[in-house]
């Protein structure tokens, strides 16, 4: 059985402000302390090689926290260190192969803009769906502006855990309160904070006294899935 936590899913970029690996993994050991619920490991720079060794020091960090680690894209680097599973986008591996190599244990995550694609992405296997962009980001992603009412359709349709994601912070993420938002996704709110632990732990205080619709530890496949009641440039996601 699968544990998915969506409150507060933290989203790794080792490239930003050109910090040095300590540094990073500074940064990831302080979300992890601060109580983020998952942690994605993304790089969009590295060979295999070196996403390899980078996802092997994330994962003793992440593991020393008991929080799941999810790799971006790559199947082949989140089977080499066990993660917790993987996030695929539309112009990654599909989720049916995912879920043929990964087998039903793994979380897989799907980016989702529409209904069509979430329904896809439902069928082929996917655990949860990434939501967004909500507002416009500074990280570097090829994204559009997804409405709140494009999730709250997208949740209607599918009975998925729904993350949402882009641009979100402690200062705007209201829209989201009365959503079917199960969580919040962030890059740059805990990346760019001088103190990583305390944003955490706020941003996750301020999801969980707010969202109606907390995933809190959903459990999939094996157990009954509670009924929910309830611009950029770059590289793809
Ligand atoms: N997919 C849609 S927006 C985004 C991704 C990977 C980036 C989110 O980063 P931030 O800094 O939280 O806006
Ligand atoms: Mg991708």
């Amino acid at each position: 059985m699968k544990n998915l936590d969506l409150t507060l899913y933290f989203i790794t970029d080792s490239t930003y402000e050109n910090q040095t690996e300590t540094d990073f993994l500074e940064t990831v050991k302080q979300a992890c302390e601060g109580g983020v619920t998952l942690v994605q490991l993304r790089e969009k720079n590295k060979d295999g090689l070196a996403y390899l060794e980078l996802a092997r020091k994330v994962k003793q960090i992440t593991d020393g926290y008991n929080i799941p680690l999810i790799i971006d894209d790559r199947v082949d680097i989140a089977m080499a260190v066990d993660a917790a599973g993987v996030h695929l986008g539309k112009s990654d591996i599909p989720v049916s192969v995912a879920r043929r190599l990964l087998g039903e244990n793994k979380i897989i995550g799907a980016t989702a803009k529409t209904v069509e694609q979430a329904k896809r992405a439902k069928s082929e296997g996917a655990d949860y769906l990434g939501v967004g962009a909500i507002y416009p980001t500074t990280t570097k992603v090829v994204t559009i502006i997804t409405e709140v009412s494009t999730l709250n359709a997208i949740s209607e349709e599918i009975n998925l855990p729904i993350v949402a994601i882009g641009g979100l912070n402690g200062t705007n993420m209201q829209v989201l309160y009365d959503s079917m938002a199960n969580g919040v996704a962030v890059v740059s709110a805990i990346m760019k904070s001088e103190t990583p632990s305390e944003t955490a732990k706020s941003l996750k205080k301020q999801v969980e006294e707010n969202f109606k619709n907390l995933s809190g530890r959903t459990s999939l496949k094996g157990a009954a899935v509670p009924e929910r009641n309830g611009l950029s440039y770059g590289q793809s996601n």
